[in-house]
């Protein structure tokens, strides 16, 4: 059992270092061309080769960095129960459909939890090089420059981002989430990738997000970098976010937006 924890900036640095070489990998393989390896929860939710590789990269290179701390991957999971108090969650390339079919907007997204809580994170997309991070209490950064969200109060003319699981019954129910929505906003933009689109929700490019079915791996780097940038991150009613939902807004727009969720019943369904 680890003891003693390093400072998440620490962790941060480890995350960053290890992660700008998989996007790296990410971006080779792509422009070597790129197949479907294999599918998952249904016959559209897909894993390439590359998924593998950067993935493997990343636990090898943390192996060797921080040879104790447990690692869950959305490809290889966390291979069994440990008892590390660090623990790193991957998605090696968070956008893997737009990755496939040649769209330039996917990500690796990388970071670190310490006893539970998610304390450093970063997100890179590898496509552009752009890259956000934050530790908890350190703030949320791009460039050098610290993120504050949107500064939108009118929900009504706000850019709201969102996304679709893989199940069809899934997509069935947050279609009509949709259709409840869309009249109620700006504009809706639906990119692919859950790590960018809270990321540029945290820079305030789109004013917030929503998305049901997201897993650990979609939201932990991408999460802590929103709420270190002043939004709310959160589900339903009290619920923390995670797979039943995930709202990030800034405190201006996430009352308004959460209520519209709730009427929705945007965390219900399949
Ligand atoms: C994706 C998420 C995206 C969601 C997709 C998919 P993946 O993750 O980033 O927001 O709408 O359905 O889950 O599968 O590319 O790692």
């Amino acid at each position: 059992m680890q003891h003693s924890v390093p400072d998440p900036r620490e962790l941060l640095e480890i995350a960053v270092r290890v992660a700008r070489p998989a996007a790296q990998t990410a971006a080779r393989m792509r422009a070597e061309g790129v197949a479907v390896a294999a599918t998952k929860s249904t016959a559209t939710d897909v894993v390439t080769a590359a998924d593998r590789a950067v993935e493997r990269q990343v636990v090898e290179a943390l192996r060797v960095l921080r040879p104790d701390d447990a690692v869950l991957g959305e490809e290889y999971g966390d291979g069994g129960v440990d008892t590390a108090r660090v623990r790193w969650i991957l998605d090696p390339i968070d956008g893997t459909v737009n990755y496939l079919y040649g769209i330039d907007y996917y990500a690796v997204s990388l970071a670190a939890e310490v006893d539970g809580e998610v304390v450093a994170g970063v997100v890179r997309d590898a496509a552009r090089g752009d890259e956000w991070t934050a530790t908890r209490g350190g703030g949320a950064f791009r460039a050098g420059r610290r993120l504050t969200g949107s500064t939108e109060t009118d929900l009504g003319r706000a850019l709201v981002a969102t996304g679709f699981g893989y199940d069809r019954d899934r997509r069935a129910h947050q279609g009509r989430v949709l259709a409840g929505m869309i009249s109620h906003v700006r504009d809706i933009r639906r990119t692919g990738s859950a790590a960018l689109d809270l990321c540029r929700v945290a820079e305030g490019v789109m004013d917030a997000y929503y998305e049901k079915g997201l897993a650990a791996w979609d939201l932990a780097a991408g999460g802590l970098v929103a709420q270190e940038a002043g939004l709310l991150v959160s589900g339903l009613n009290g619920a923390p976010a995670g797979p039943d939902l995930v709202i990030a807004a800034p405190p201006a727009l996430y009352r308004p937006l959460h209520d519209r969720l709730a009427d929705l019943d945007a965390a219900g369904g399949p």
